[in-house]
């Protein structure tokens, strides 16, 4: 479609949303009660930064389902993503969202060549999380054989992919090279899986991390972005020149600002990503901030496509960390830490990459009674945070005590998190 079209496309289905939105959700009609604006000043996507943002804070002020713009009846999928103490954000699908669902991740797929004599392997975890259930749908509009094969059990996992001859496949990028690691060690050959492509995201992923996954699997590695608050996977992809994302701009509508004054950055420069949902029907977020941070990219792909192109995410403007496909908030820790009577509530997170996966060590100072104490009693201590830190988060914490007062103390922000990783995110 010509862009000028797409963007005529884009300004009808901005103003049926923001209509919808005004009509149907208190929130958004209050807001723009407050800034003066009736729907009928959106005239075109021109006007968009006319329009109030809407944040992560939006939805868990209105938990969990008062930003929907459908009555309940209309809503047929629920998910959820994991976020700070307690307070998901929730997020519903009508049957015409999760078919635009499935048509948006029929893209991403077809852009990686694949058609419906194609057999899908999808280890995304199945659940809340969005990632399974939006994979399948995906595979499934295309009209491949889909296998759900969710995360975990990577014998089983290969046992699948030797047997099934699944042709590509959906998972983390880090666990894309678990599962190289598995036929090294038992000595597979590569030549015994037939997958051609995988499509890996919802976790940060670096240039030198593709080239090892793609050396190691055989198979072509695309990047594929998306976050539930949105759609779940599916928002932007990678077509065959691996150069850039692809938004699927007809349904959610990018823009990239700076973050500190909310105002639009010119293309190449890097901002925060923020998109309007300008046909979802049960949550159609306006101007949701990411946090995510990204680059518009200029000119059009070699590939044909008319779909402007956004830098992979370079990382987030919070302080939610990404540790094998999980977010974690330093809140959440810090939760947990105020739990325990044994440590004092300063803490620090250090975040490395082991081999494949994040590794995220805490550590926790001692109070000057348990400094002294056996070492047996500060096994049990750490135990038991690991063991707290491992229910809330759903992954393992190692916890390391520190002597009482070695951790910095800061008079402004403190700084809680390490991230040994980012060096080497591009
Ligand atoms: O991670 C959706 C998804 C599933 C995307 C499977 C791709 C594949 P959330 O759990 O809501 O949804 O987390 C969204 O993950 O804001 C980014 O910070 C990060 N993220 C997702 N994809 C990428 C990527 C899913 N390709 C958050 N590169 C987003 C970097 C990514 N970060």
């Amino acid at each position: 479609m010509p862009r000028e079209k797409l963007r005529e496309l884009q300004s009808e289905r901005l103003k049926t949303t923001v209509k919808r939105v005004y009509e149907n959700v208190p929130m958004y009609k209050k807001r723009f009660d407050d800034m003066g604006l009736l729907p009928g000043d959106i005239k075109s996507v021109d006007d968009i930064t006319k329009l109030p943002f809407t944040t992560k804070q939006d939805l868990r002020d209105n938990y969990p389902y008062g930003l929907f713009a459908v009555p309940m009846d209309d809503v047929v999928r629920i998910h959820a993503s994991s976020g700070t103490t307690g307070k998901q954000t929730v997020v519903g699908y009508t049957k015409n969202d999760l078919a635009v669902w499935g048509e948006v991740m029929a893209r991403t797929l077809g852009a990686g060549g694949i058609t419906k004599s194609d057999i899908g392997h999808i280890s995304y975890g199945y659940g809340l999380f969005t990632g399974g259930l939006g994979g399948g749908i995906g595979s499934e509009t295309v009209g491949c054989a889909t296998i759900p094969a969710s995360t975990g059990n990577t014998k089983r996992q290969v046992t699948i992919l030797r047997d099934f001859k699944p042709t590509f496949i959906l998972c983390t990028p880090s666990y894309a090279l678990t599962i190289a690691e598995f036929l090294e060690e038992n000595s597979i050959p590569v030549s015994e899986i037939s997958l051609k492509a995988g499509f890996f995201g919802a976790e940060p992923w670096t240039a030198a991390m593709r080239k090892e996954i793609e050396s190691r699997l055989k198979l072509k590695a695309y990047d594929i972005y998306g976050l539930s608050e949105v759609i779940g996977p599916g928002v932007a992809y990678e077509c065959e020149l691996q150069n850039g994302l692809h938004v699927n701009e007809d349904h959610f509508f990018l823009e990239i600002i700076d973050p500190d004054t909310g105002l639009p950055v010119p293309d190449g420069t890097s901002g925060e990503i923020v998109f309007t949902c300008v046909t979802k029907e049960a949550l159609p977020l306006i101007r949701y901030r990411t946090r995510d941070v990204g680059t518009r990219m200029t000119g059009l792909c070699g590939c044909g496509r008319g779909f402007v192109r956004m830098t992979k995410p370079a990382g987030r403007t919070d302080d939610m960390l990404i540790i094998r496909g999980v977010n974690v908030f330093p809140s959440q820790i810090e939760a947990v830490l105020m739990e325990s009577e044994n440590v004092a509530p300063f803490f620090q997170m250090i975040v490395d990459r082991e081999g494949n996966a994040d590794r995220l060590t805490v550590l926790v100072e001692l109070t000057d009674e348990n400094f002294s104490d056996e070492i047996r009693g500060l096994q049990e201590i750490t135990a038991d945070i690991s063991e707290s830190m491992r229910s809330m988060l759903g992954i393992s914490v190692k916890v390391k005590p520190v002597p009482p007062k070695s951790i910095a103390r800061f008079e402004g922000k403190a700084i809680r998190i390490i991230d040994n990783r980012k060096d080497v995110i591009f």
